[in-house]
Order: structure tokens, then C-alpha cells, then sequence
């Protein structure tokens, strides 16, 4: 006989047990995630948001040769990202740029959505990945060596590697993103994993910033706390524990040209966009050249095999969409 407690302890697995493979696409999983997020608070009302600044939008090439120039980073930054597993930098694009990413990424979101992100507030997060294959303007962003080049030096480690570009749209009225840490997504055997969020137009607060628990050793904290697929519960597990242990949490606007950089183990979070304009961002992440996917990816690990062909679990994570994108190979 089958006593209620059998009954709630299968159910309790069930709702934790993560080892399946994620079996739809990725905007699918980006619709199951945001689900997750505790949005229980009284919603304000839509506020407008600021006009885009008018500014002379550069051409291709010059995208090209701006985003190859070195960024010098500081020896007290490298260790700022080294303790809080984030750092925020300004003027890592020119405004022309950003509002020219804005521009092709507003573009492809009609494209895949038949929704003007901007226009038709759909309270939804919409994301694209793998862009930069096809898409010249975009590969200069995405494999620029000014992101490289930042990413291996805040990791110091000699190169690394592309694992995938990721557009992401949190349109006008959309819900929190909950809190997490990327080391949960992605299904690589090392901790030298940043990711590169650059959004596509300023931020203010009322946008919903991404927004950094610190230091990075906070992550400790919420070990204890099970993921939970369905429901609110680990978001509201990881903010409680967080609030009794009067965590920091860094949660400011991004001014245009600026980009976060995340380690994979900073636990990280983003308020509902409380704005009439979609907060567009896009989140390159990037990995130590050599790591390796782990043995058993799980469905958080999402459709990872689309970001690395051919590469099997076990495998050196090195397939050709994952080119080195620091150093730069050099073409004489
Ligand atoms: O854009 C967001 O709200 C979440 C993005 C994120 O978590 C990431 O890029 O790691």
C-alpha cells in the first residue's frame, strides 16, 4: 500500500529531479525560467521610458575596429571581479555602437517573433541564440576581441572560448528573472566562465538592471537550498536567505556603452522592467580554452548540444562554434 508519505516524497523528487535533458527550444526554456521567479510584490505601474539619444550610428566597419582595440583593465578591478564575481565597466562601447546593436536586434526579434519588441508588450522575456553564425554585423560583437580580451583577463587564464551568444528581451511589464548562478546552466567542468551582458540601451532601475549579489562567496550560503522546477520556491529560498544574512546586492542603472561581466558562481537576479520600452541585452558567455562538458548535463543545462555540435558529455568543449576569441589569432 502506498502511504501519503510515499506519495509526498515522490512528489517532492519529482518537483527537484533536474537529470532529464531539456527536450524543447530555447525560447521555451527561457519561458519556464522566468516562471520560477518570485513576483508576489504590488506591481507599479508602466512608466515611459527616456528617448533613445540621436547620434550618428556607425558603419560596419568601424564597429569592427572600435571592438578590436584593447580595454585596459586595472589590477584593482581584476581583483574587484576576483572577490564579487562581477564587475561593472563603462564605455566598453561607444553609444553609436550600442544603439546600432539595438537597432539589429530589435530587427531579428520581429523577425523571430512577428512582434515589434518595443511596441507590442507581451509582459514576455524573448530570447534568440547562436546568432553570430549567420549574421556578419552580429559575429563582431560576439567574437569581438575587446570582450575576449576582457573576459580572459578578468578570469586570468591565457584564452578563451565563445559557449554562445544569447539576445535577451525583457519586454515592457515582464516579471523578475529569479536568482541564480550561471554555474547551474552551464555543462562545463570548470569555474573560468564569465558572462558578458551588454545592454542595448541605458538602464535605469525602473528597467530592472541585472543586478549582483556579492562577494562571490555568497553562493555558499544558498547551497543548502534545492532547485526546484516548478513554482517560486528556490528564488524565494535563495532572497530569504540572502535578506537574513543582509547579503550585498549591487543594483544599479547601466549608462550606455556599459557591460557586466559574471562569473559563473555570483548569484544574480533582475527586477520586473517597470518601463514601456523592451530592456534588450546581449549575454555572450565565454570559457577557459581546454575545459571540458561535464559527464551528465541536466535540463537546466538547456539545449546546450545546439551551442556545441558534435561535442559529447565527457568531451573537450571545442567545437568550431566555439572559437578562441582571446588571443586573437594572428592573420599574416
Ligand atoms: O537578462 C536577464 O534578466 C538575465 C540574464 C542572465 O541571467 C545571464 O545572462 O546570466
Amino acid at each position: 500500500m502506498t502511504s501519503s508519505n510515499d506519495n509526498l516524497n515522490s512528489k517532492i523528487s519529482d518537483v527537484t529531479d533536474i537529470s532529464k535533458p531539456w527536450d524543447k527550444n530555447n525560447q521555451a526554456w527561457w519561458d519556464w525560467y522566468v516562471s520560477l521567479a518570485d513576483n508576489d510584490v504590488k506591481e507599479d505601474e508602466i512608466i515611459n521610458a527616456d528617448p533613445l539619444p540621436d547620434i550618428a550610428i556607425p558603419s560596419d566597419d568601424e564597429v569592427v575596429s572600435e571592438l578590436a582595440e584593447p580595454y585596459h583593465l586595472a589590477d584593482d578591478q581584476i581583483n574587484f571581479f576576483k572577490k564579487n564575481g562581477f564587475i561593472k565597466l563603462k564605455k566598453v562601447f561607444s553609444p553609436g555602437a550600442v544603439l546600432k546593436l539595438r537597432a539589429e536586434l530589435i530587427n531579428l526579434l520581429k523577425e523571430e517573433f512577428k512582434v515589434d519588441p518595443d511596441k507590442e508588450a507581451h509582459d514576455r522575456f524573448l530570447s534568440l541564440e547562436m546568432i553570430w553564425p549567420d549574421n556578419p554585423i552580429l559575429r563582431a560583437y560576439v567574437l569581438s576581441p575587446r570582450l575576449g580580451q576582457i573576459s580572459a583577463d578578468l578570469l586570468e587564464v591565457p584564452a578563451v572560448r565563445l559557449y554562445h551568444d544569447n539576445v535577451l528581451a525583457k519586454q515592457a511589464g515582464c516579471g523578475r528573472t529569479p536568482w541564480h548562478f550561471d554555474d547551474h546552466h552551464f555543462p562545463l567542468d570548470t569555474n573560468d566562465v564569465v558572462t558578458a551582458w551588454a545592454p542595448a540601451q541605458p538602464i535605469p532601475l525602473e528597467m530592472g538592471p541585472l543586478s549582483f549579489a556579492y562577494p562571490l562567496d555568497v553562493h555558499e550560503l544558498v547551497n543548502a537550498v534545492t532547485f526546484e522546477k516548478t513554482g517560486t520556491g528556490y528564488d524565494r529560498g535563495v532572497s530569504d536567505i540572502f535578506s537574513k544574512n543582509n547579503v550585498s546586492v549591487n543594483e544599479t542603472p547601466f549608462e550606455l556603452g556599459e557591460v557586466s561581466f559574471h562569473h559563473n558562481l555570483n548569484f544574480h537576479t533582475a527586477s520586473r522592467n517597470r518601463t514601456n520600452r523592451s530592456r534588450v541585452a546581449l549575454a555572450n558567455t565565454y570559457y577557459r580554452d581546454g575545459a571540458r562538458v561535464v559527464n551528465a548535463p541536466t535540463m537546466v543545462s538547456g539545449d546546450w548540444q545546439k551551442f556545441m555540435p558534435n561535442v559529447k558529455p565527457g568531451d573537450v568543449a571545442a567545437s568550431p562554434l566555439n572559437p578562441i576569441c582571446w588571443p586573437v589569432k594572428d592573420k599574416s
